[in-house]
């Protein structure tokens, strides 16, 4: 191929209108045909010299392998992402990418985000969480990942909680990482978009490995004083991992919290093991206005779970979401990655996803206790059914 025809390739796909899948239905949202970002959207000048003298057969030199977990936002009419892009190194980085829409049309700037080198260890940086905050900044929160040094296992990592800021999603301050002075490690960590009792707030995901959360119950909550020097001393436990649930293995906060009329919504993953590994669903709750990290409601079972293509790719069955876009007239954009290989999105508003996490049932825990749940809702159904037969 020649540098143009690869271009045209990437144009073309740039320009393909997505559309809503007919096959899916649940009500709460609508998932779409095509992924937002694959490494297909990847500029041709982020992988080829296109000079035909220095780069003879057309080789790809600096591949990428996969385009995925994503943070969001949406600002003055336009949807940011800000996307974790693998190369095929298996380091990854942050690159925007902007669209009109939301659903298609995603390009990368021209080039990646370059972070300040201030963290001498790190190995890698992931999933960025993208907060709006009441402060005047954006704030980016992300996996900083560096060699567990105590230890020759060549696997051993330790995770933290890097932290950005910007105004204009194009100059990045970076501030030292997150300190949890009860926890090793941290995963997961999101800001909350509002001062509570005067203090940053974080969603935090203790863990006593990298891997495992061991004693880490859950996503916990975490208040500092500055955020220039953010240390957390006590974590409270809010949505926390339960046997024999979709959230059983380890679970984390996804979006930034959406705010609503009754409440904030939290779009969080889950994590249980099965024979063929790990399981990851997207699944919902909410938090008292008042108090963000007392929850208030919790439907049962899982909001997103992989479907079709979605089970395969290069860590696969998984969905995983650190970023949803919300717009002023309330429809919501939840960017949802498969298999850590690709993004997609999946759209519903505010109305209904209230509905959804106020008025779906929560798990009652037992076998025996969900089929009484249930066999009581179709009792109801067929009632309402029988008097709407009878009414005519
Ligand atoms: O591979 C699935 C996901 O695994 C991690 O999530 P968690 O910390 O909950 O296990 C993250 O590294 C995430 O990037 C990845 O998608």
């Amino acid at each position: 191929m020649t540098y143009a025809e690869l271009n045209d390739r990437y144009e073309t796909l740039i320009g393909r209108k997505n559309e809503i899948s007919m096959s899916f239905y649940n009500g709460i949202y609508d998932r779409w045909i095509n992924p937002v970002l694959t490494r297909e959207h990847i500029p041709p000048f982020w992988m080829y010299d296109p000079d035909p003298a220095s780069n003879p057969f057309m080789l790809q030199r600096l591949g990428v392998n996969a385009v995925f977990n994503s943070g969001a936002i949406w600002r003055d009419g336009r949807f940011y992402l800000v996307a974790r892009v693998e190369g095929n190194d298996r380091k990854s980085f942050f690159a925007v990418a902007e669209s009109d829409s939301g659903v298609d049309g995603f390009r990368f700037r021209d080039e990646p985000v370059l972070l300040p080198d201030t963290e001498k260890n790190e190995t890698n940086v992931y999933d960025m969480r993208l907060t709006q905050h009441e402060d005047g900044w954006i704030y980016g929160v992300f996996c900083s990942e560096s060699k567990d040094t105590t230890t020759d296992d060549l696997s051993a990592a330790t995770a933290a909680a890097g932290i950005v800021r910007t105004r204009d999603l194009k100059n990045w301050e970076r501030l030292p990482n997150l300190v949890t002075l009860r926890s090793p490690q941290q995963r997961n960590v999101c800001l909350h978009p509002e001062f509570v009792n005067g203090k940053y707030a974080f969603y935090t995901r203790p863990m006593d490995g990298f891997i495992e959360t061991g004693s880490g119950s859950g996503i916990g909550f975490g208040l500092c004083d500055d955020i220039t020097h953010a240390v957390i001393d006590t974590e409270k436990m809010t949505s926390v991992r339960k046997y024999h649930t979709i959230t059983e293995a380890k679970n984390g906060a996804g979006a930034v919290p959406i705010k609503t009329g009754k409440g904030w919504i939290h779009i969080a993953h889950g994590v249980r093991n099965t024979a063929a590994g790990l399981r990851y669903v997207i699944y919902a709750f909410a938090t008292a206005a008042d108090d963000p990290s007392r929850v208030i409601a919790e439907p049962g079972g899982y909001l997103i779970a992989p479907l079709d293509g979605e089970r395969v790719g290069d860590v696969s069955n998984v969905v995983f979401t650190n970023g949803a876009a919300v717009t002023p007239d309330g429809k919501v954009y939840i960017y949802y990655a498969s298999s850590d290989t690709r993004l997609h999105v999946a759209t519903t508003d505010l109305d209904r996803l209230e509905d959804y996490v106020f008025n779906t049932p929560a798990d009652p825990g037992r076998s025996v206790d969900c089929v009484k749940q249930r066999i009581d809702f179709i009792h109801a159904n067929l009632a309402y059914l029988e008097r709407n037969r009878a009414n005519g």
